[in-house]
């Protein structure tokens, strides 16, 4: 008998769900059994209508035709290819193709499974680049409260979550952090980017004066912070952290994982804003969420910088087995197929006009005290129920599922982040869910 049929059905004790609060799950679970374009199927036979692509991940909506064919036929012809010092066609046709689509100078690409595996290699390339050009000294990594950049130990050191990071002892040394943007005494109900706070880069500027511009590898923000509950860059910050870092050659590191692929209705939050970083991550969308995959984008000078010394060496001490995995690869590449075909790398500039004013109209309802938009991301803000933060939210999360619609929450914030495929019916009906359920809730 196959160790398969052993196992009870159903029974979910064995799997520890990440971020999830395990006991109170498995007391009453919400379980997906399949998917598509813009709904999921529950296990009681349940639409729900996906307003979050899935976790800001699957960008093109749900199995999607090219996507699935791509990866059927590529695990029947190539199904895996060592990753160092092997090659298989199709890794370097998708980094021609990515680089075709990034920012203008992002010329290299270097493949990983995830965001959090972009943020380390991020990090480490940023130091080894340094090392590499003859300034050893510039080690330190600066990065931002309530900044996220995945969980592994590079990404908490310089992500500011708190609860990410309090239980895990020390972490990375060398790193300083600038402070969060997220002014709402000022700035609630903005549409779009916020007028007030791009003072607040100037705080790199203490920063660097603290520590000295020559013991500094690099900064690393997310142009619009998602996890954390989505937080908007004053109108005119980011272009102040590019001039703060050029003027100091620290380098700029956007964490795109979120914001790559569409999301902000431009390919990338760098060309949204106008403002090209020396290093960009990126997952999530680079393969529709479908197949684990992430990407880190460097600009040719930073390559450049690894080739040099004797040409049977490795240039670049890092990783990953699955770097450029073939399937994961497919994957991509029906992804970026899908979004060419249908325009979805810029369908959120014309559709965010729509979103904003659907949103804002929950303003005035029962326990929102912010409300915040930019492309195809919308945070709806409630008040905490005193002593007792983040039930609220998590009770809205709950009902809207139980109505028909998948949101997010962090904290008590609300975020929203549908796939790229949404209609404007479809907006006009999530956000629907969203009211009926603030109304419903205490
Ligand atoms: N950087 C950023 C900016 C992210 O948003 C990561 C790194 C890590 O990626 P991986 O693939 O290792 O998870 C992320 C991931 C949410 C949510 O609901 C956000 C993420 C992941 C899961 C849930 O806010 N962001
Ligand atoms: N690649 C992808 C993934 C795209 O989304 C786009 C445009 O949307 C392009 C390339 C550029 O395509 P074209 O040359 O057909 O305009």
């Amino acid at each position: 008998m196959s160790n398969r049929l052993k196992v009870t059905p159903n029974d979910l004790s064995a799997f520890w769900m990440p971020f999830t609060a395990n006991r109170q799950f498995k007391q009453a679970p919400r379980m997906f059994v399949s998917a598509k374009d813009m709904h999921y199927t529950t296990s009681d036979g349940r639409k729900v209508l996906d307003g979050t692509a899935g976790l800001w991940c699957v960008n093109a909506g749900h199995c999607r035709p090219k996507i699935t064919e791509a990866i059927q036929q590529q695990a029947a012809e190539l199904d895996y290819a060592p990753a160092f010092q092997m090659g298989h066609p199709i890794v370097f046709e998708l980094a021609n193709r990515l680089v075709d689509v990034a920012p203008k100078g992002m010329d290299h690409v270097f493949f990983t499974n995830s965001g959090s595996e972009s943020v380390e290699t991020a990090l480490k390339m940023a130091i080894a680049y340094h090392r590499a050009r003859g300034e050893g000294a510039r080690t330190r990594l600066i990065g931002r409260e309530r900044g996220y950049h995945g969980v592994n130990f590079g990404g908490i050191s310089v992500g500011g979550i708190v609860t990410n990071r309090k239980m895990f002892g020390t972490l990375l040394g060398g790193v300083d952090h600038m402070p969060h943007t997220h002014l709402p005494e000022k700035n609630a109900f903005s549409k779009g980017v916020p007028e007030h706070g791009a003072e607040l880069a100037n705080e790199l500027e203490r920063i660097v004066a603290l520590h000295d511009a020559s013991t500094i590898a690099a900064v690393i923000v997310e142009p619009v912070a998602g996890s954390t509950g989505v937080i908007l860059p004053p109108k005119g910050y980011l272009q102040k952290l590019r001039e703060i870092c050029t003027k100091h050659g620290i380098l700029l590191i956007f964490d795109e994982v979120i914001t790559g692929f569409g999301r902000l209705g431009a390919p990338f939050a760098a060309d949204y804003f106008g403002v090209t970083p020396d290093i960009m991550t990126t997952a999530k969308g680079v393969s529709n969420g479908v197949i684990p995959m992430g990407a880190v984008f460097v600009k040719k000078e930073i390559h450049d910088a690894f080739m040099t010394g004797p040409e049977h060496m490795i240039e670049f001490f890092h990783g990953y087995t699955y770097s450029g995995n073939p399937i994961a690869c497919a994957a991509a590449l029906g992804t970026l197929d899908t979004y060419k075909d249908e325009g979805l790398l810029t369908r959120g500039e014309e559709l965010a006009p729509y979103w904003e004013d659907a949103l804002h109209s929950l303003k005035g309802e029962p326990h929102v005290i912010d409300i915040r938009n930019i492309g195809l991301i919308g945070a709806i803000e409630l008040a905490p129920i005193a002593g007792s933060p983040t039930k609220r939210a998590f009770s809205a999360f709950v009902k809207a599922f139980e109505r028909g619609a998948l949101i997010r929450t962090t904290g008590d914030i609300i975020a929203l982040s549908p796939p790229l495929i949404i209609t404007k019916g479809q907006i006009n009906e999530l956000i629907d869910h969203v009211r009926e359920v603030l109304r419903s809730i205490d």
